[in-house]
């Protein structure tokens, strides 16, 4: 009897160990029956308990509530305040590609306690609408080149003339002009202007930088006549994805929002820890969130939100998401799942999204409700593909 219960032991210590060191590793967990059963905090209910039943409660109580929770423990602070916003129109071709576009170089210049940040901004408008234009904004993570305003190199990352000929105006910023995306240099961009918030254990770190940088250019926006600021897409990829879906759901300026394979504190459900988790990301991107946001290490399931609800702060405006079918890492069904239970929101504005219960098949995207998502066939990345559909769910519900 006693061997038996030292055997026992042995192997539940073996396995406690095992479970520790995947830990350390940040070996990823891609089998979904070793998905944890787990509880997500509900979207309906305040903390204190009320049901929220009208979007009255909604927009008054729990949302405020929802945002409060993400600022204090997960994305840190948004600094409000600035002392001026000024800017400046550094280049201007009314004849760029072949005469179907103006292109704008616009210098964003925002000051505050003493100090500069230079946001530059990339923006084709299409020259044959004679209406202010919808536009879509990216946070481009990846190389400037992505966005060449010269247009002698294209990429499908921002592919600008599919937007220009389908009607839209498209823009785009570099996250390093707000906060550079290196554990060290992140503090040398938007974050001189607010230097407590390095300090605060729920202070912004890159990922709030990058989506204060997209208000800022919103505020641009608001003063060209050539866009039209209450049709403002904003788009992100993957780490830019977590910053669009913050960016959404902190500013309700932006009019849509689409989040490209966002993954772990993006769309993607952390309770799941299926692929990245946030201990992981907590280590490898020590920049990205919060202080207070490691507190969560290996420790989801007490963390006061989950990225539901994160989805649900953009009720009522169209939200869609993406996946990659290789890119497991960033938990297509977690994302999915997420994504469900945030149209519950959706349904107090009388808005039934009508999701699947499960995930559609691979290329076969969902875009006539509000909510909209696909999972693309392929790799981790933003492609042609991705954007076509971003432009055909734009035009159902820009146009509603
Ligand atoms: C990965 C990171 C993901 C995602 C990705 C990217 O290394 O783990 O969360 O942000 O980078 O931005 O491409």
């Amino acid at each position: 009897m006693l061997y038996v219960r030292r055997f026992v032991l042995f192997f539940l210590f073996l396995g406690a160990l095992l479970k520790l060191q995947a830990q350390h590793t940040g070996e990823a967990n891609y089998d979904e029956s070793k998905v944890p059963a787990y509880t997500l905090p509900d979207v309906l209910k305040t903390t204190a308990n009320l049901d929220v039943r009208t979007k009255t409660t909604w927009e008054q109580v729990r949302r405020p509530e929802i945002i409060k929770l993400f600022e204090e423990n997960v994305y840190g602070q948004m600094p409000k305040a600035v002392d001026r916003l000024t800017y400046s129109v550094t280049r201007e071709t009314a004849s760029a590609m072949a005469g179907k576009a103006t292109l704008k170089e616009v210098l964003i210049e925002v000051v505050h306690n003493q100090k500069l940040v230079k946001i530059n901004l990339v923006l084709f408008v299409p020259t044959k609408l004679k209406v202010p234009a919808p536009v879509f904004l990216l946070i481009n993570n990846r190389g400037k080149e992505n966005t060449d305003p010269t247009r002698a190199h294209k990429s499908d990352f921002w592919p600008a003339e599919m937007a220009i000929d389908s009607g839209y105006a498209i823009a785009a910023f570099h996250v390093s002009d707000l906060a550079p995306d290196d554990t060290a240099r992140y503090v040398n961009g938007m974050l001189q202007l607010y230097p407590e918030q390095v300090t605060a254990t729920n202070g912004m770190r890159a990922i709030g930088a990058w989506a204060w940088g997209a208000s800022r250019v919103l505020d641009y926006f608001e003063k060209d006549p050539a866009i039209d600021a209450r049709k403002v897409a904003i788009v992100g990829h993957s780490r830019g994805g977590k910053a669009s879906l913050w960016a959404a759901a902190e500013d309700q300026r932006f009019a849509m929002c689409f989040s490209n394979c966002s993954g772990n504190t993006g769309a993607a459900l952390s309770r799941r820890r299926f692929g990245e988790t946030i201990s992981r990301i907590n280590t490898v991107f020590p920049h990205w969130f919060a202080k207070n946001y490691k507190k969560f290490n290996n420790n989801e399931d007490s963390l006061p939100v989950d990225q539901h609800m994160l989805l649900a702060a953009i009720a009522p405006r169209p939200l869609y998401v993406t996946n990659a079918s290789k890119d497991l890492w960033a938990d297509p069904r977690g994302t999915y799942l997420s994504l469900k239970t945030a149209s519950r929101v959706y349904t107090l504005y009388g808005i039934d999204a009508n999701l699947p219960a499960n995930p559609p098949g691979i290329n076969q995207p969902i875009s006539n409700a509000s909510l909209g998502y696909h999972i693309r066939e392929g790799e981790h990345n933003l492609t042609a593909y991705d954007w076509n559909n971003f432009i055909k769910f734009a035009t159902v519900h820009f146009n509603k």
